[in-house]
């Protein structure tokens, strides 16, 4: 029985006892019934501080967010099953802080996805937080701030998730490397938020510099203060990637890019694709790789080039006019010297403006044969989200079927389950968008006004939900951005991709309903659509939204419950912001008001889903 059947199986049961007494019993049969897989999963414990610090990634001195002193953060590495606790500090002093932990989907711990504004109250200056969540599954994962544009401030990091002991991989390899990708400003994220939130809007511009495992190259002579830029200092000498002749390397490659899209690829080696977002996916060969924001990689390398030099691994903008310059590590073919730099120039990269060749990759991933598992073969609902560029007021926004989305000062998840229902608007969020059949996606909007809201997407537990993204012109003509689209607490199905306006009669009659992709983020390329399918079988409220940091600031995204009546009375380390305030305990450290029988018994509720997934 897999875990949907089973969910739906015991909907009656949730539906009939009040909570949190279904949570119990159902816990304590499960406790009786069933014995958990992973005996040895094992709980890890950190403690993080978070402050800003100076620092100088691309060798320009700037101020950067730092976990314990480095960014990216602390990398989590982790198997299937084990639970993970951090108590986090905000050193911030200035400034709120949220984690989120991307791919992470969050069964039982609804609470502790880390989306200020949906699911917690933001941890102010000098408290402490605890996340503690279940690894629900293997794979390749990162984190990130969530409040704010925190995460341009160099807020990140990887978590890597192992198989259980005993389970085998369908493919072979004999070491693991991360490599996690960002695009980097030397103005601060207050400027950027600043500039992009007045009435004389200021656009972040493109990046200056890309960097690879936290390290780039900005050229100092192009400084304006070059008293801040010093080329010699270590922390912007390039990140190494050491191999050994004939080995082969799982690359685990993550992009946390504010904006950038990007092409990797390592001199003269084919990568062969095996995983995207925790999914095996059916192995194929690529000279190069195309990753958009908030997706995440592993690819396969042998070490069987010419061992008697280095080679570049290089990442290059694509989707946007590229001015910013090539960012590089050294695949280091050992014992060579680490920081020999190849004989030859570093890739530039496919032409920025592509689509097609980058369309044709979303294409051609497809689920790995023997761990396919197909979606539903039909849809309760479906939904068609407009992506455009707007005015409201006079102010630059971004907006799905005309709203751009305000998060309320009160998290949605907490608004629902204490029912204060004066914090966002309880009228449904719009299914499509304004004179559907008539709407020109390929010029600037008639119309290029829309409105503020905060309404959200409600869907009945455990059905089956399409999304339909489509993209559109921007207010300038002749211009459609890549926009990639991020589900919290779910991984969906890509039916998918299309070029052009979604047909709603034709294009469902070619999704891919055998083999598609499972992700929890995707592209949703210049004046295309995307279609995907989700189970809505995880209880809570998520944001789904544009992975670009400074779109989704401008409210390119929507938030999506279900089940919400299933999750249990919340934490109060979660409240004390917007109507909360006074709801709020003291709390003993721990960060917990539950009591720990309640805990123990949600573990075990987790145990559960996991061993049914
Ligand atoms: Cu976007």
């Amino acid at each position: 029985m897999n875990q949907s059947s089973l969910q739906h199986k015991m909907g009656w049961l949730f539906k009939c006892l009040p909570n949190p007494m279904t949570f119990l019993l159902l816990s304590v049969i499960i406790f009786i019934f069933v014995t958990p897989p992973e005996v040895d999963a094992k709980t890890h414990h950190y403690k993080w501080a978070v402050r800003y610090e100076f620092k100088s990634p691309d060798c320009y001195e700037k101020l950067a967010i730092t976990i314990d002193g480095t960014t990216p953060g602390p990398t989590i590495m982790a198997r299937q099953g084990d639970t993970i606790v951090v108590e986090l500090k905000n050193e911030l002093q200035m400034e709120n802080v949220a984690v989120h932990w991307h791919g992470i989907r969050m069964f039982g711990t609804p609470w502790n996805d880390g989306t200020e504004g949906v699911t917690q109250c933001p941890i102010v200056p000098g408290d402490t937080f605890v996340y503690r969540f279940t690894l629900d599954k293997p794979g390749t994962f990162f984190y990130h701030g969530h409040y704010g544009m925190q995460r341009s401030a160099g807020l990140y990091g990887l978590i890597q998730v192992s198989v259980p002991n005993g389970v085998v991989e369908p493919f072979l390899y004999d070491e693991d490397r991360s490599i996690i990708l960002n695009d980097w400003w030397h103005n601060s994220t207050y400027e950027q938020a600043i500039g992009l939130s007045s009435l004389n809007f200021r656009w972040v511009n493109e990046p200056e510099s890309l960097l690879i495992q936290g390290r780039g190259r900005f050229n100092c002579s192009l400084a304006e203060f070059g008293g801040k830029c010093n080329q010699t200092n270590a922390e912007c000498s390039p990140h190494i990637i050491t191999v050994v002749p004939g080995k082969t390397y799982r690359l685990r490659i993550a992009s946390v890019t504010s904006l950038s899209a990007l092409n990797f690829e390592i001199e003269g080696h084919n990568m062969t694709i095996v995983e995207a977002d925790g999914n095996y996916v059916e192995p194929f060969v690529v000279k190069n790789l195309n990753i958009y924001s908030g997706e995440t990689y592993s690819v396969l390398v042998k070490a069987d080039q010419d061992p008697s030099r280095n080679y570049w691994a290089a990442i290059n903008v694509v989707s946007r006019k590229r001015t910013t310059p090539t960012g590089l590590a050294i695949f280091n073919y050992s014992p060579n010297p680490p920081l020999t730099p190849p004989p030859i120039a570093p890739s530039t990269g496919p032409p920025w403006n592509d689509t097609f060749s980058r369309f044709n990759q979303s294409l051609a991933i497809k689920a790995r044969k023997g761990y396919t598992v197909p979606p539903p073969q039909t849809s309760d609902k479906s939904i068609t989200l407009l992506n455009t560029q707007n005015k409201i007021d006079g102010y630059n926004r971004w907006a799905v079927n005309n709203v751009s989305l305000l998060l309320p000062a009160t998290p949605y998840l907490i608004a629902l389950k204490w029912n204060k229902t004066n914090a966002f608007n309880q009228s449904p969020a719009p299914e499509t968008y304004d004179d559907y059949q008539n709407y020109d996606i390929h010029n600037p909007a008639a119309n290029i006004n829309a409105t503020y809201g905060s309404s959200i997407y409600r869907f009945p537990f455990n059905s089956t939900v399409d999304v339909v993204l489509q993209n559109a012109n921007m207010m300038k003509p002749n211009n459609s951005e890549t926009h990639p689209w991020h589900l919290h607490g779910h991984d969906f199905w890509v039916l998918g991709y299309g070029l052009g306006k979604f047909d709603p009669v034709s294009d469902p009659m070619k999704y891919n309903l055998v083999d598609p992709i499972r992700k929890n983020t995707v592209p949703l390329h210049p004046y295309g659509w995307t279609a995907l399918r989700f189970r809505a079988d995880n209880p809570g409220a998520w944001a789904f939204h544009c992975h670009i940091e400074s779109h989704f600031f401008l409210g390119m995204g929507v938030v999506f419950e279900e089940g919400v009546e299933m999750v249990p009375r919340l934490p109060t380390s979660v409240l004390g912001c917007g109507d909360t305030k006074r709801l709020r305990m003291p709390v003993k450290s721990g960060g917990s008001s539950l009591p720990s029988g309640f805990i123990y018994l949600s573990n075990l509720f987790v145990l559960l889903l996991l061993f049914l997934n």
